[in-house]
């Protein structure tokens, strides 16, 4: 990174200037409570809340005796049911639309993907011969959507991962039963006076996210794939400078597609482009924030305005006319900000309103009406657009990196295949792989610490692959751009991403489209010559900044899938070493994957090597080799017995 001033710096002083608050203020004069930091304040009940003293950890206990391991796991129990019951229900909500669509009672979408159809046709078990793609569409839609709230059955997705891995799910009784089932499960066993054994508490949150990873969150990704297209590589924006001073700027934030899509097509309107040059503006404009940018970015190239941290500073250039959010980190300050210029704040999802916003309500039955409606209302503001400020800093970036691209990048169309992938790990071009996922939060090393993770990481042979915020603060960084990171890999890592013509930094989308790095490590088993199970491949996972519940409901699936996965700056447990040693070592024993924490960048990347190697150690692929190709000659000595 160099040092010039980003367009966040800019956009910080801009409203500094003008005496306006943003989070970033609001962090740095907030102090968290060391109590709640620890895990250690319990308040399930009215005889508390009960608070032990996280110097101590583990002594003392609430008023009804529940240990500092106890409340710190129930906790985190109540976080991973948080985070899967959101991500699971973006999930349903596209299972509905999905629905809607085959039986053609919508219009705006359509069925693209129909290869992708079919592959989950068959892990559905749908019969798929003699039937159109409606009709096959429509019987996935009803075997998914019964998925949600089966009372005692067993979710199809995980079938997808290793042979081992399902057995072991098996063994430890946490295979998922339904998506709703689990969430219920883990907030009614950690009411007050059920479940006070940390570890069972542990294994129902372990089966809980595995219904969100293999379950609600892959549901989300693969039926959005076969709505608006699987995601190919594709070039895009980032930054502030995407807003344009001379058009009419409209920010889609939140995280389900469904709308933003219709947003996408509406704002190609010929109506609605004359009706903004009408009113003096060159043409309208889209861009993202959070993981909606991510969704519109990997599938369409829609530039991007900033992540989670910036969503504030966006507003503040004074060119948006519209902020359009659907559901999940959207701050609430969000209203408050707009006040102070012309903008409007639009919210869109029964369950999302926010006091002070307008309030157009999504339904997918109307969804291209409504979004014509939200671009018309946006354009209509244009005029009364005042003073902005826009800082010029956009980066190019390229993403799109589904499981089927890089299958299909490193393969072949004729023959896509991780066989290459799996090849250069062996003869150690490539050391390891790593998922580097999760928030960027308004503090000003946040993103520096991302930075740091991975660019330590590339220059030692590791191909990361991103998600979420994580990848955007990248992409701002320029890490996404082939030529950029090429210079910061590792000799191996970069001959590979020359050959194949791939970033070593691959962008896999938002945050539920981590179920695709679960895919991709099932498909890395599958093509064999790195164990039998996830938890043999080099791989890991980090979150150097998390800031959501999601987050723990992923890296805690990331963990029961057999991946080391590595937090930072801290977990919200460190009131209990006996909780810790269940997350950070006793999880080894359980699933042959366990949690990490660490809030230095490059000692969290040492832990990441150090894991890789030792998972080269075990398969006996620790030395680099390179791989002799023999000629006729060589042939010909090779002596056959
Ligand atoms: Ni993930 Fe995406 Fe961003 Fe964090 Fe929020 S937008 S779902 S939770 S902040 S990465
Ligand atoms: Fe305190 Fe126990 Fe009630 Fe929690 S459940 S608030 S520890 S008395």
């Amino acid at each position: 990174m160099t040092d010039k001033k980003t367009a966040q710096e800019i956009m910080l002083e801009h409203v500094k200037q003008k005496g306006i608050k943003t989070a970033f203020d609001r962090t740095a004069s907030m102090a968290p409570c060391p109590i709640g930091s620890a895990g250690s304040c319990c308040k399930i009940c009215n005889m508390g809340p009960c608070r032990l003293n996280p110097k101590k950890p583990d002594e003392g206990t609430g008023i009804c005796g529940a240990t500092a391991s106890t409340i710190s796991a129930r906790n985190f129990a109540r976080m991973v049911a948080a985070g899967a019951a959101s991500h699971c229900d973006h999930g349903r909500a596209v299972a509905h639309t999905f629905l809607l669509t085959a039986r053609g009672e919508v219009s705006g979408y359509q069925i693209k993907d129909v290869k992708k159809l079919h592959s989950l046709a068959a892990v559905y078990g749908i019969e798929t011969s003699n039937r159109t793609k409606e009709q096959i569409a429509e019987a996935l839609a009803l075997a998914i959507i019964e998925e949600f709230g089966a009372h005692d059955s067993k979710l199809n997705m995980p079938k997808r991962a290793p042979q081992p891995r399902q057995e072991l799910w098996n063994k430890l009784n946490v295979w998922p039963r339904s998506i709703d089932r689990e969430v219920v499960d883990l907030m009614s066993r950690t009411v007050m006076g059920t479940d006070q054994d940390d570890r069972n508490i542990y294994m129902a949150s372990a089966r809980c996210a595995l219904a969100n990873g293999w379950g609600g969150s892959m549901i989300a990704t693969e039926l959005q794939d076969i709505l608006f297209g699987t995601p190919v590589p594709t070039r895009g924006k980032v930054n502030l400078g995407v807003i344009k001073k001379d058009e009419v700027n409209i920010i889609v934030h939140g995280h389900e597609p469904l709308l933003s899509e219709m947003i996408v097509i509406a704002s190609k309107d010929k109506a609605l482009v004359e009706l903004a040059k009408s009113k003096g503006a060159k043409g309208i404009t889209i861009a993202g924030v959070c993981c909606t940018a991510n969704e519109l970015l990997m599938r369409h190239g829609i530039p991007v305005a900033g992540n989670f941290s910036q969503q504030e500073l966006v507003l503040a250039t004074g060119a948006v006319e519209a902020m359009v959010v659907d559901v999940q980190c959207l701050m609430q300050a969000l209203t408050e900000m707009a006040a102070c210029y012309h903008t409007k704040i639009i919210t869109t999802s029964p369950k999302a309103k926010i006091t002070g916003a307008i309030h157009m309500e999504f339904d997918e039955h109307s969804a291209l009406a409504t979004a014509k409606e939200i671009v018309k209302t946006a354009i209509e503001n244009y005029p009364r657009r005042g003073e902005t400020c826009i800082p010029q800093e956009d980066t190019e970036l390229v993403c799109g990196f589904s499981h089927e691209t890089i299958n299909y990048m490193l393969g072949g169309s004729f023959r896509g295949s991780y066989r290459p992938l799996n090849d250069n790990i062996m003869n150690g071009r490539i050391l390891g792989v790593v998922g580097v996922v999760g928030c960027e939060v308004p503090s000003l090393n946040s993103n520096q610490a991302h930075y740091d993770l991975i660019t330590e990481l590339i220059a030692n042979n590791i191909l990361v692959v991103q998600s979420g915020c994580s990848a955007l603060g990248s992409a701002r960084n320029g890490l996404l751009l082939p030529e950029t990171a090429i210079k910061l890999a590792g000799k191996g890592l970069a001959e590979v991403c020359q050959t194949v013509g791939i970033p070593p930094v691959l962008h896999a989308g938002a945050c539920v489209d981590n179920s695709r790095i679960l895919v991709a490590a099932a498909a890395m088993v599958q093509e064999g010559g790195l164990g039998k199970d996830i938890s043999d491949l080099p791989v890991a996972g980090a979150c150097p900044t998390w800031m959501s519940e999601k987050a723990i409901a992923i890296g805690m699936y990331f963990v029961a899938s057999g991946v080391f996965t590595v937090f930072g700056p801290r977990l919200q447990t460190m009131g209990s070493k006996k909780f810790e040693k269940l997350l950070c070592e006793d999880s080894e024993q359980i699933f042959k994957g366990r949690w990490g924490v660490s809030d230095n960048p490059k000692a969290m990347a040492q832990m990441i090597i150090d894991h890789i190697n030792n998972k080269r150690e075990k398969l006996g692929i620790n030395k680099a080799k390179e791989r002799v190709l023999y000629d006729m000659a060589m042939r010909r000595d090779l002596k056959i017995e």
